[in-house]
């Protein structure tokens, strides 16, 4: 799938271990504290995907699928994922071949998407960075395809950070000289193999800090589909010029600003989310094809900052309407709280897939509300979103004449109106607010949106409501 195409998707991320499990137990003992495999598999999630339908996601991403190591060491296990040894077979503990074909395919037969993490930093090792054994790697099989060991102690020297190891002395991350030609070729290589085999629609690419910028501009055209890269870094000037070698990256100067501007009520943060978006636009290449996230298995978990649900739908309502696709990681609809990894990795099955969940309810409703914006303005998704008004406690932003109306305030904050002008429908435009259905006339000092309990808004033209028969089907 291009990048043009996955611009109007929205994704449910799930690490496979923690998600679902082939005998479809919603009790299996899990506790994330330890890092040891629980069970989840591939067909695990085939299970359970019209739970995730339900909600209206068009795609998955799941963690990486390649051969790890299997000890347990004092840093858990490779339940994750990302400490491959061998990138030519499957993680058996997650199933086969067969099964990964059938989860693309059963994907495919309801018309979602598959996208899959790849790692190309990085082998995993059970030992210090010193003392690896090469011939455990396959493909990379000696010392001669990787950097020589040093670890990453600053940050800020950009060298470091490319030829230096990430992991620990107890876990090394042996760092895969990707200026060689020869690991470039196998790298390209393997990437398209393995989406033609598996049908995959898409790649999100971890540590992409890591490796110099050069290297990805081919990975992106071996693969041939759309790759989102994570740059874990929430400076736009750092992090938007990977958007020129990868067609997309996780957006974590969004990421930041969005969390403290909601973490709590009042939080008096408006004003960096405001700027963070007109920042975004400017140095990123192209706003609409990042990754909108809150939560992921690297960062605590929103509810664990806040269990207010009020805060937790305004962050859930700007991911899924402004610049970017949105990506829900699995058991923020349960409104888990897991703090620091690994107690962001609950699983999922423990939840009993409870489609009753309030955020359950509240992501099937905005995933309907993108949908119809998608459909209905064929220019919605790549108009760039504008915000144009903010106070104390709230923003309002304007994406291709959807006007979103969000506030810090929290569930138990009182009803008001508040009065909004700017939002370019002139007097006596008739517009529907889509969480309620109710109308609104635009008068002479602007719009009057009706704020109850602290939750999002969202104002279009009554006409698309009517077109779309989108609040008569509710
Ligand atoms: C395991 C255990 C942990 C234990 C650890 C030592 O070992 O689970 O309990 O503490 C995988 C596993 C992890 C595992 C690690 C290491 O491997 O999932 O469980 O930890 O063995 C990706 C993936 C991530 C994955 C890997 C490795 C990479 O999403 O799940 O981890 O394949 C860095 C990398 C980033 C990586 C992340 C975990 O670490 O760049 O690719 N994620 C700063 C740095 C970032 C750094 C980040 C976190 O800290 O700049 O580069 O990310 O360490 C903002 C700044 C940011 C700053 C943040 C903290 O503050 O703008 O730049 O980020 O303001
Ligand atoms: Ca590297």
């Amino acid at each position: 799938l291009s990048a043009a195409e996955w611009r109007e998707q929205s994704i449910y991320f799930l690490m496979t271990d923690r998600f679902g499990r082939t005998d479809r137990s919603t009790t299996a003992h899990c506790d994330p504290t330890y890092g040891l495999y629980c069970g989840g598999s591939w067909q695990g999630i085939i299970n359970q995907l019209d739970y995730i339908q339900g909600m209206g996601f068009t795609a998955i991403w799941i963690t990486p699928v390649t051969g790890q190591f299997y000890d347990v060491t004092s840093d858990g296990s490779s339940y994750h994922g990302y400490w491959q040894q061998d990138i030519n077979t499957l993680n058996p503990n997650y199933g086969t071949e067969n099964d990964l074909m059938a989860l693309s395919k059963a994907l495919h037969d309801r018309g979602m998407y598959f996208m899959v993490d790849v790692v190309a930093n990085h082998m995993g090792y059970n030992g210090a960075g010193q003392a690896v054994d090469y011939s455990q790697f396959t493909p990379f099989n000696s010392a001669s395809y990787f950097h020589r060991y040093c670890s990453i102690d600053n940050y800020n020297n950009q060298t470091d950070v490319e030829d230096c190891w990430l992991g620990d002395s107890t876990v090394s991350l042996p760092d895969l000289d990707t200026t060689l030609k020869s690991v470039q070729t196998l790298w390209y290589d393997w990437v398209g193999n393995l989406v033609k085999k598996y049908k995959i629609d898409g790649l999100r690419i971890d540590t992409v800090k890591h490796v110099q910028k050069s290297f990805w501009t081919g990975f992106n055209d071996a693969a041939g589909v759309y790759c989102i890269g994570e740059v874990f870094d929430g400076d736009p000037h750092y992090t938007c010029p990977y958007q020129n070698v990868l067609d997309g990256v996780l957006n974590y100067p969004l990421y930041y600003p969005l969390l403290r501007a909601f973490e709590s009520p009042s939080s008096k943060k408006m004003g960096d989310l405001y700027s963070m978006v007109g920042q975004i636009s400017t140095d990123c290449a192209d706003p609409t094809l990042l990754g909108n996230f809150i939560e992921n298995h690297d960062n605590p978990r929103f509810a664990s900052l806040t269990s207010d649900f009020a805060l937790a739908k305004n962050t859930l309502a700007f991911m899924f309407l402004a610049d970017g696709i949105p990506i829900v990681y699995a058991g923020q609809e349960q409104h888990y709280n897991g703090g620091d990894n690994p107690a962001n990795r609950e699983a999922t099955w423990l939840s009993g897939y409870e489609t009753s969940a309030p955020l359950y309810s509240f992501i099937t409703e905005t995933n309907a509300i993108r949908t119809m914006l998608v459909m209905q303005s064929k220019t919605w998704a790549t108009t760039i979103n504008k915000p144009f008004y903010k106070d104390a406690t709230t923003i309002a932003m304007n994406k291709g004449g959807a006007v979103t109306v969000l506030s810090n305030l929290g569930a138990l904050s009182s009803s008001y109106t508040l009065t909004l002008s700017g939002t370019g429908y002139a007097k006596g435009t008739e517009l529907v607010e889509l969480y309620t259905c109710n109308s609104v006339t635009v008068g002479s000092a602007g719009v009057s949106v009706s704020m109850v309990g602290g939750l999002p808004r969202v104002l279009v033209p009554a006409s698309w409501a009517t077109k779309s028969k989108f609040c008569s089907a509710k």
